[in-house]
């Protein structure tokens, strides 16, 4: 497993993009509305590795009723969640799950850069929302 990109709750995307450019010279490689996840966002990216590359993902929210709009309310800016990269994010899910970690989706969801991605509760990983993620086909 690797991690894939850790998700950073913002409340002004293109201040947050600005920001990680001019101090840590990072690079934008996507910009993305996902409106079933309720966010606006950008992949920074970090290095390539085996399995796919690693990033930073900015996320604002489209409304204050979603995911990102609720935790910035409670919590403030800052770490969202962590994504690990999987090869295969449905058996991934199923292993997971019998292992008795809840999943917030029955089902893969479109994520960022065409890949398939999935929620486990923060509750079940140590309060942390982890996401898997399955890197498109090519
Ligand atoms: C909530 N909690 C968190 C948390 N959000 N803990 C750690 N990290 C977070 N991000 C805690 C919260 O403080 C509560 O604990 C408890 O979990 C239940 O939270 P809640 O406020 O009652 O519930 P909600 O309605 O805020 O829902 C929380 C969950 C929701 C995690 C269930 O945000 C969700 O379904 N997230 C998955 C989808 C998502 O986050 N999408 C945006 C990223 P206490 O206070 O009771 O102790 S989209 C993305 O990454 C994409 C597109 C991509 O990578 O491609
Ligand atoms: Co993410």
């Amino acid at each position: 497993m690797r991690i894939d990109h850790v998700g950073i709750a913002c409340h002004d995307l293109e201040e947050k993009i600005a920001f990680f450019q001019r101090t840590f010279e990072l690079t934008v490689v996507a910009r993305e509305v996902n409106e079933e996840q309720g966010v606006k966002e950008a992949m920074l990216h970090i290095a390539d590795g085996n399995g796919g590359g690693s990033y930073i993902q900015l996320l604002e929210p489209l409304g204050p009723d979603t995911p990102v709009g609720k935790f910035l309310a409670k919590r403030g800016e800052g770490v969202h969640h962590v994504a690990f990269g999987v090869p295969d994010v449905a058996e991934a899910m199923q292993v997971i799950g019998d292992r008795g970690v809840r999943l917030l989706d029955k089902a893969p969801r479109h994520g960022t850069m065409g890949s398939s991605i999935a929620f486990l509760h923060p509750k079940d990983v140590g309060g942390m929302l982890t996401e898997l993620v399955q890197a498109p086909k090519h």
